[in-house]
């Protein structure tokens, strides 16, 4: 018996679906998803099985031009997903077209150790007719010679089963790298503090879920079976604690429930979910904020 086994890392613009993409490919949520930009802030792998082939995505977060260090720790997180990988997937959303933010990661490209392979994978596909497509593809295969091109809707799964099925063929040959049944490789408390994040996120409005982190501080294994986790939110602003808090609690008390529901269902068991809100103005500029997160630090400097 052949195995094999290889890291793909999906790249693109934010929003592009990347994380809609890793967890369709697992089969199970992973990585969290919402309809703002910047959602993923660090490199998320997801392993999926294919025939005799291990396919382990790494989920990146979007590239765009960065301002803050947190965005640059960011993207440099993604590129380094890319050089990292055994083969790149750049997802470009079909509604949105060759944008100047497509351009600047086709130009990215370029710069990736050479032999890289890269494959283009034109996703939203539900959202545009065929005709524009076929045009898109074309434009962006000018460009750079991906070594194939797949249409694909990460939401509604068109598609995808050619996706992965050409990734397990491709992947380099070699022993598989997980356990057979293992779907993530990141720290329960992080899968923990990911899901919190994505309920903030969806819930609090503008630049909020751009200013906020969480960590889970304690997690705690009751006797019962059941699971007790502490977690705190950092937001910069004295005023933005007031904000998630809400009025007479309940804009956390919904995050929390929210989350705890997600939480139980990941787990399969019970769970309690503590939820702190500290102010802490500099958390973008703490080292230790960063390595919560799994980004490099030093990686922001300008
Ligand atoms: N209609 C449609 N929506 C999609 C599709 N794939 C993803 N989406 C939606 O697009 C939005 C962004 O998806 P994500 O998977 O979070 O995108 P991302 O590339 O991981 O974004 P960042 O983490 O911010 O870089 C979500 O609202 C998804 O539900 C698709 O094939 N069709
Ligand atoms: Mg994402």
């Amino acid at each position: 018996m052949t195995t094999r086994a290889g890291f793909i890392a999906l790249i693109g613009e934010p929003n592009a679906g990347k994380s809609t993409l890793t967890n369709r490919m697992v089969g199970a949520k992973v990585s969290i998803v919402t309809h703002k930009v910047q959602t993923t802030r660090a490199r998320i792998r997801g392993v999926a099985m294919e025939g005799e082939s291990q396919l382990i995505f790494v989920d990146t977060p979007g590239l765009f031009q960065p301002r803050r260090r947190l965005d640059r720790a960011m993207v440099a997180a993604a590129w380094g997903g890319a050089a990292d990988a055994d083969i790149v997937v750049l997802l470009v959303e079909a509604h949105r077209g060759k944008t100047p933010g497509v351009d600047r990661i086709l130009e990215g490209l370029a710069e990736l150790p050479r032999g890289r392979r890269v494959a283009l994978a034109i996703n939203t596909i539900d959202r545009v007719k065929a005709e524009e497509l076929l045009a898109l593809s074309q434009k962006l295969n000018e460009i750079h010679a991906f070594e194939k091109t797949f249409m694909i809707s990460a939401e509604r799964g068109y598609g995808v089963d050619d996706l992965r099925e050409w990734l397990a063929a491709e992947v380099p040959e070699g022993p598989w790298l997980y356990p057979e049944d293992q779907i993530a490789d990141l720290p329960l408390r992080m899968i923990a503090a990911e899901m919190t994040r994505e309920k903030l996120t969806l819930r609090l409005h503008q630049e909020l879920p751009y200013q906020l982190t969480v960590e889970t501080d304690h997690w705690t294994e009751r006797e019962d079976g059941t699971a007790r986790i502490d977690q705190v939110i950092y937001v910069a602003r004295d005023g933005h604690k007031g904000i998630v808090l809400g009025h007479k609690g309940e804009t956390i008390k919904a995050i929390s429930k929210a989350a705890r529901e997600e939480l139980t269902e990941f787990l399969g068991r019970k769970v309690h979910l503590f939820l702190q809100v500290k102010v802490r103005e500099n958390w973008l500029e703490e080292a230790e904020r960063y390595s919560e997160m799994g980004l490099d630090f030093k990686d922001g400097n300008s």
